[in-house]
């Protein structure tokens, strides 16, 4: 098992790098699949900023990392993983060629809950397929959950409402309708990367849904920066009405919804690859991982029409493809809200986030309302600590949770809170893990 999937990773990752060759991309293109390390600019001089302190780091004694179940709890290339509503102790995890399983990591059960992998029949490429789930706050009543995804021929991304069996939602088995689609948002990809997918409904009732900017080096239709194009953006929806034509509602408190300079549908704007949102219960705030091209990694607290700066900025600094551009001419380079923290890749710290979430379980009080997020290349988990004054986060502290340990297999892509609100991390092989204390 463990050499079929190393062996279907080698394949992908080499298609993937021949890909790149043959397009005469520099070979740092790459650092986005940690098939490289970035021998570009920056490597000795000619950094586009300076390079900040690095956050104080200290190993968190008494936590680690638990195997969840056997060998038959095992996910390849998991994408995301959501608690079911209305099933206590139950996830879904949704693999990115196809496979949706219902699982129950406390005792290692799993059952189907859909299985898409006809139609991920045409996916080849490293960052295709099936990229998020979430379900509807009401989903014990409606049956009703969200799914986005890719498509080829031609390429695009999917964000699609669908529903359960009739009546399996009473029966307590949970079980997708494959006929049941409805088509949200049907979006043409102009190049075969960054495809984000993040869902997550907010404290609001709205959808929040995560787009890439498209894919390769620079943003080089500068997407992320254009107020008329869904990529590089959090779009906020409201599923559960219809605004004109449209398959979904215009929430009226929109940051750009009576603006004719703007998609309505836009909540944040100026991101990369945003696939990991999260909303703190607690504090209600939004947060957004965002993987980065060469130097940095971010996370960021996501406002309301905020401008979070890609491609005119990467991490804290400007992004030297596009310094003198339009934004930098005007003044509007100013505007760009910073990460709250950004971990380098100068410093080896990590290649690429893979999101996180604010932590408000029971087991680790010492993790309380620390963001907790992992690294996918380095297999490294850490918690972030943060001060907040009034809408404003400082991060303080940075603690390791975990860091891969030589012969480990541990390439996590997904880490979210599991039903009790404690740190589940699925790896790429398909193990999954507890991050708890030891
Ligand atoms: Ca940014």
């Amino acid at each position: 098992m463990a050499f079929v999937l190393s062996f279907r990773f080698e394949r992908v990752a080499r298609l993937l790098l021949v890909l790149l060759l043959a397009e005469g991309l520099p070979l740092r293109a790459v650092t986005e699949t940690g098939l490289a390390l970035n021998s570009g600019p920056g490597a000795g001089s000619g950094l586009p900023g300076e390079l900040p302190p690095a956050l104080p780091e200290t190993r968190m004694d008494g936590v680690g990392l638990t195997r969840v179940g056997d060998e038959a709890f095992e996910f390849d290339s998991p994408a995301a993983a959501v608690p079911i509503p209305g099933k206590p102790g139950w996830m879904v995890v949704a693999m990115q060629r196809g496979e949706l399983w219902c699982v129950h990591p406390a005792s290692g059960k799993k059952q189907m809950f859909l299985d898409f992998r006809r139609r991920m029949q045409g996916i080849i490429l490293f960052e295709e397929g099936v990229h998020g789930i979430v379900f509807h706050p009401q989903f014990a009543s409606n049956g009703q959950f969200y799914l986005s995804y890719s498509q080829n021929d031609p390429r695009r991304s999917l964000l699609v409402e669908m529903s359960v069996k009739p009546g399996h939602v009473k029966s307590g088995v949970v079980e997708a309708d494959p006929t049941s689609e409805r088509v949200l948002i049907e979006l043409p990809q102009p190049l075969a990367e960054h495809w984000g997918g993040g869902l997550t409904f907010g404290p609001d009732g709205c959808l929040y849904y995560g787009i890439g900017d498209g894919g390769l080096r620079d943003d080089p239709y500068r997407l992320a920066q254009n107020p008329w194009s869904l990529n590089g953006k959090v779009l906020r929806l409201d599923v559960d009405t219809r605004t004109g034509s449209l398959p979904y509602g215009i929430p009226k408190d929109n940051p750009f919804a009576h603006d004719q300079m703007a998609r309505a549908e836009i909540w944040a704007m100026g991101l990369r690859n945003p696939w990991g949102l999260h909303f703190d219960p607690m504090t209600r705030d939004l947060w957004c991982a965002d993987v980065g091209q060469d130097f940095w990694e971010e996370i960021n607290l996501l406002q309301a029409g905020g401008n979070y700066g890609w491609s005119d900025r990467d991490g804290p600094w400007p992004l030297p493809a596009h310094v003198g551009a339009k934004a930098h001419r005007d003044g509007a380079a100013s505007s760009f809200i910073e990460p709250v923290h950004a971990y380098s890749r100068l410093r080896g710290e990590g290649l690429c986030i893979i999101g996180g979430f604010v932590y408000r379980g029971k087991k680790m009080p010492a993790l309380q309302g620390q963001y907790v997020f992992a690294d996918w290349a380095m297999g490294r988990v850490w918690s972030l600590e943060m001060a907040r004054e009034g809408e404003r986060y400082t991060a303080l502290h940075r603690h390791l949770l975990h860091e891969r340990v030589e012969g480990e297999s541990f390439n996590p892509t997904v880490i979210v809170p599991d039903p009790d609100g404690e740190p589940l991390a699925l790896s790429q092989d398909g193990s999954v893990f507890r991050v708890e204390l030891k």
